[in-house]
């Protein structure tokens, strides 16, 4: 009975997985055939075959970002996992100490589970900051109100001042540019970009949106 629900839950996320691959999969050639394959590649990429290929690369590259996140984060469906194993050790509060994050009517996002060792927030030389879809730094899990903890999405966030260092464009993965947060932001951080990846959890704002409308935090 128990592996049953399992198996049904598993295979529901690999299903939405699976339909958000294929979603990307066609935004991406959308994206590729709208702007003319720009994205300012060196290589001579003219001619109907050198498009062709772009696309592919592509969208390829995007599929595998996703299977490489979804075969990372599988054993943190467990929280006690990811803590343990998975050195997401810290949880997140804004700054009003609230941590079950939510912007009625866009949605909520849930409760941030941070792994220290991959997201520099403090100039740590320590820590080489990069973005990684298999190494999200956030883990985003929805709670029930009655302690239980669901995950649901994946959290990439670097600072840009981090990333800026040393790229002329911002960060991207799946395909999708990280999204830009200002400074004097409602965690108190210097700004960052992130992006957040629905992989767990059906998100009808799309799989990359920051909010989710069927996400919601205990009052
Ligand atoms: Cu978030």
């Amino acid at each position: 009975m128990k592996n049953n629900r399992r198996f049904a839950a598993c295979a529901a996320a690999c299903m939405a997985m699976l339909a958000g691959s294929l979603a990307l999969a066609a935004t991406a050639a959308d994206a590729q055939t709208s702007n003319g394959g720009g994205n300012g590649g060196t290589g001579n990429m003219g001619g109907m075959s050198g498009m062709a290929g772009m696309q592919s690369a592509s969208t390829r590259g995007s599929i595998l970002d996703l299977l490489r996140a979804a075969f990372a984060t599988a054993p943190f469906h467990s929280l006690d996992v990811a803590k343990r194993f998975g050195g997401y050790t810290a949880e997140v509060a804004d700054l009003n100490g609230i941590t079950c994050i939510a912007q009625p009517p866009d949605g909520a996002m849930g409760v941030h589970f941070l792994n220290p060792g991959l997201a520099d927030l403090n100039d740590d030389p320590t820590i080489n900051d990069t973005v990684d879809a298999s190494k999200p730094e956030l883990l985003v899990y929805e709670p029930d109100g009655v302690g239980h903890f669901r995950l649901v999405a994946l959290e990439y966030l670097i600072l840009q001042k981090e990333w800026d260092a040393n790229h002329p464009s911002p960060p991207s993965l799946f395909g999708q540019d990280f999204m830009l947060t200002p400074g004097g932001n409602r965690f108190g951080l210097p700004a960052f970009y992130s992006l957040h990846a629905w992989i767990w959890k059906f998100n009808p704002s799309g799989t990359f949106a920051m909010w989710n409308p069927q996400v919601h935090c205990p009052a």
